[in-house]
């Protein structure tokens, strides 16, 4: 193994199992038994490859959820060093009420090339398709940064779609969008999946708004592997978390770009779909002559020129 994108076939395992092991609560109302399982999963079949991985990005912190946590080493611990992002089921409300958009995602770039956010959970998210990247300002107010990616695209204002997580605090920027007669593709949790929509262009032309910084780590990494824009701003909402920022002299003011909040370009997004969605099935199951199978339907990014595979695996179980 020489790059990072070497491991994706391994890698891939890793998502389908932790899909498979938690597809039996899909729809059943709760969402931890589900992550539980899905992170035991993916523990158990990341730690069979090889690499030296370290979760630099892992969940659980923020919601006291079960997690693969920060700093944990994973992998056999030979060959190459691998930071790794999780989310062993991104949007546990979608996940247990079955609703569109629930993935298990994970990323990978070489050690030491992702951001670490440290206390701050929470970030300000602009995610563009590649077609727009470079021509778009970050600092421009929404209305023009429409225009801008309606131009980039070829495409009028009120073609345009975007993602946002519907939240009271993206009220205004809501508003923004509508007023300037954009469409607005509203889903209560996981802006992972909103930001692959757009850097896919299925479904959404771009991902506005604050969402966890676990997520942007991971959404920066597929956007680098598609050479589709992106740009992040620690924005701490929490009291709790305002204050450990400001010790920690955290910049929330600055907005960073993609290639900073991932350094290499030899990234590798993987995303497994749990419930449907605009661009992965949901788990399914049924049985034949051999007996019970699960399959699973996954993405997988690499490299930084857009390299894209889907991937679907049927497995007796
Ligand atoms: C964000 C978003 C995630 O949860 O973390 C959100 O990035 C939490 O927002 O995709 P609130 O704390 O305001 O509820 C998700 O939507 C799902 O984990």
């Amino acid at each position: 193994m020489t790059t990072v994108a070497d491991l994706k076939l391994e890698l891939i395992e890793v998502c389908e199992a932790a899909a498979r092991a938690c597809a039996p609560f899909i729809g059943s109302g709760k969402k931890d038994e589900g992550d539980g399982l899905a992170v035991d999963a993916m523990r158990l079949r990341i730690n069979q490859v090889k690499m030296k991985g370290v979760v630099v990005i892992g969940e659980g912190a923020k919601d006291e959820a079960p997690a693969l946590y920060d700093g944990e080493v994973v992998g056999t611990g030979e060959g190459l060093a691998v930071d790794i992002a999780v989310d062993p089921i991104e949007g546990t409300n979608l996940f247990a009420k079955d609703m569109p958009g629930s993935i298990v995602t994970l990323a990978a770039a070489p050690k030491a090339t992702m951001f670490k956010p440290g206390p701050c959970f929470y970030m300000e998210k602009q995610v563009y398709p590649r077609a727009a990247r470079g021509k778009i300002d970050p600092e421009a107010p929404v209305a023009d940064r429409l225009q801008q990616l309606a131009k980039a695209l070829n495409k009028e204002v009120g073609e345009i779609r975007v993602f946002v997580l519907e939240k009271p605090r993206h009220h205004e920027l809501i508003q923004a969008i509508y007023a300037c007669g954009a469409k607005v593709r509203l889903s209560s949790d996981g802006d992972v999946n909103g930001a692959i929509q757009a850097i896919l262009t299925k479904g959404c032309d771009a991902l506005l708004g604050i969402g966890g910084t676990p997520e942007g780590i991971v959404s920066a990494c597929a956007a680098r592997a598609m050479g589709a824009e992106m740009f992040g701003r620690m924005t701490p909402q929490k009291d709790f978390e305002k204050e450990l920022c400001q010790q920690q002299g955290i910049d929330t003011v600055r907005i960073m770009t993609r290639d900073e909040l991932v350094t290499s370009d030899d990234v590798l997004f993987i995303a497994t779909g749990l419930t449907s969605g605009a661009y992965l099935h949901h788990v399914r199951s049924g049985n034949d002559d051999a007996g019970k199978f699960m399959t699973t339907d996954s993405i997988v990014l690499s490299g930084a020129r857009g390299n894209f595979r889907r991937v679907e695996t049927m497995l007796h179980v």
